[in-house]
C-alpha cells in the first residue's frame, strides 16, 4: 500500500495515539487533518457500530469560532437557514453558500451564546471566507480556529457509555442540543449529534491536553460494553443518507440540488450572502437533485470519481458515493440525477469501473 507522508501540514489530533493503539488501518485527510476510515474492516466496523458503541476521533471537524457583538449577524450572512429563533444550547445543521448560492460547506452551527458561536465544519477551508466577510463587512467579531477537537461516541450503547463517564445527566440531552459536563475539572460542550444514524454524542474537547485522558476514560468505562475505536462508516452513512461535502456536493451545487432545501428559509434569512441567487433558483426549483440509488450485482469498488448514470445510453446523472450494504443486501449509493429521471422506482444504468450495472432510484426519505 502507498503511504501518506506525514509532516506538519498534515495535522495529527489529540486522540491520534489512542487511534493507533487500536490499530487503525486507514486514514483519509480532512481539513488538513488525519481522519481514520477503517479499523477492522469497513464491514466489521459497520456491524459493530450498529450493535455496540464506538469512540470516533473526529477532530477534523474543526471549529470556526465567532466571538463578539456581530457574531450572530456574521453567522446569518453565511447561511440561508433563518437563525432568529435559535437559542444558546442548540445546534443547527446549516448549508453555507457563496454569492451564487453554491455550497461552500455543510457544518453544524453551535450557538454557545448570542455573541459566541462555533461552526463545526466539513472538509473545505471555510475560515478564509468567514474572515473575508467579517473584515469586508467591518463587523465587530473575532474569527479564529480554537483548540477544540470533537470526539464522537456513536452506537446503541452510547448513552450508557457516556453516562458512565459524565453522569446520568447526559441521558437528558435532546437531539441537536448540548449541555456542559465536567471532565477532570474542565467543563466541556456535550451534544447529542454525530455523523451516524445509530444515535450518540459529540464531545467538543476544548484543550488538546485532555484528549488522551478522556479517550482512555471512555475506553476503560466501555470495556463491559464492547467499546471499540471507530470512525464515520461509509456503508452506514450512505444507508442513512448523510451527505459528504466534496464527494456528494461542491460549490457547483445549490442546497436545493443537495436536498437541503428544508434547511433553507431564504425569504426570511435577511443578510445571507447568497440570498438573491437562491431566491431565483428556489423559484424555478432545481433541475437535478441528490437521490439514494441502489446498484445491482455484487460489491462495487470504492467510488473515487463520478460514475455516469445512464438512461437508454444517455447521461442523466452521476454517482458520487457507493458501498455494499449487508443489511439492505444491495449496493447503496448517493447520486445527482436529472429531474426527468429522479422519480422513485426509475430504472437506470450506472457505468462503474467494472462495467454497466442496473440501478434504481430509491425513495428520497430525507427530502
Ligand atoms: N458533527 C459535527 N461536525 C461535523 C459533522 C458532524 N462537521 C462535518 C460534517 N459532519 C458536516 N456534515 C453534516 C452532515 C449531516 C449531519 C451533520 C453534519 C447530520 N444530519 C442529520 C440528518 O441529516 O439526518 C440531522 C440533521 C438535522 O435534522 O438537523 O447530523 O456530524 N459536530
Amino acid at each position: 500500500m502507498t503511504q501518506l507522508s506525514l509532516s506538519r501540514r498534515l495535522r495529527r489530533t489529540p486522540f491520534s495515539q489512542g487511534v493507533e493503539n487500536f490499530g487503525v488501518k486507514s486514514y483519509t485527510v480532512y481539513n488538513h487533518m488525519l481522519l481514520p476510515t477503517v479499523f477492522r474492516s469497513i464491514r466489521e466496523d459497520y456491524r459493530h457500530l450498529k450493535e455496540a458503541v464506538q469512540v470516533w476521533d473526529v477532530s477534523c471537524e474543526r471549529q470556526i469560532e465567532l466571538r463578539g457583538p456581530d457574531a450572530g449577524r456574521l453567522m446569518q450572512h453565511l447561511t440561508p437557514r433563518d437563525l432568529r429563533s435559535m437559542l444558546p444550547g442548540q445546534c443547527y445543521y446549516v448549508p453555507i453558500v457563496d454569492e451564487t448560492g453554491g455550497m461552500l460547506n455543510d457544518p453544524v452551527a453551535v450557538k454557545l451564546a448570542d455573541d459566541r458561536w462555533w461552526i463545526s465544519i466539513a472538509d473545505s477551508d471555510l475560515l478564509y471566507w468567514v474572515k473575508g466577510l467579517a473584515y469586508g463587512g467591518r463587523l465587530d467579531v473575532l474569527v479564529d480556529e480554537p483548540d477544540v477537537s470533537p470526539l464522537a461516541v456513536q452506537g446503541p450503547r452510547a448513552d450508557d457509555l457516556m453516562a458512565a463517564v459524565f453522569g446520568d445527566g447526559v441521558r437528558n440531552i435532546r437531539f441537536f442540543r448540548f449541555g456542559y459536563f465536567e471532565f477532570q475539572g474542565r467543563s466541556l460542550v456535550v451534544a447529542r449529534s454525530g455523523y451516524s444514524k445509530q444515535g450518540g454524542f459529540e464531545i467538543y474537547v476544548e484543550g488538546s491536553d485532555i484528549g488522551m485522558p478522556l479517550w482512555n476514560a471512555l475506553i476503560e468505562a466501555g470495556k463491559r460494553m464492547d467499546v471499540h475505536a471507530g470512525c464515520p462508516n461509509l456503508i452506514e452513512r450512505i444507508e442513512g443518507g448523510l451527505l459528504s461535502y466534496g464527494n456528494d456536493m461542491t460549490d457547483d451545487n445549490t442546497p436545493h440540488e443537495c436536498g437541503l432545501g428544508r434547511f433553507c428559509n431564504t425569504k426570511t434569512a435577511i443578510g445571507c450572502v447568497g440570498r438573491d441567487a437562491l431566491l431565483r433558483v428556489a423559484k424555478e426549483g432545481p433541475v437535478q437533485q441528490i437521490r439514494p440509488i441502489s446498484i445491482e450485482g455484487d460489491a462495487v469498488p470504492p467510488c473515487d470519481s463520478f460514475w455516469p448514470v445512464l438512461s437508454k445510453g444517455k447521461k442523466v446523472g452521476r454517482i458520487s458515493s457507493a458501498a455494499w450494504s449487508p443489511d439492505f443486501d444491495t449496493n447503496v449509493a448517493i447520486g445527482m440525477v436529472r429531474m426527468t429521471h429522479w422519480d422513485e422506482g426509475t430504472e437506470l444504468q450506472v457505468a462503474t469501473p467494472g462495467g454497466l450495472r442496473d440501478a434504481t432510484v430509491q425513495p428520497a426519505f430525507w427530502i
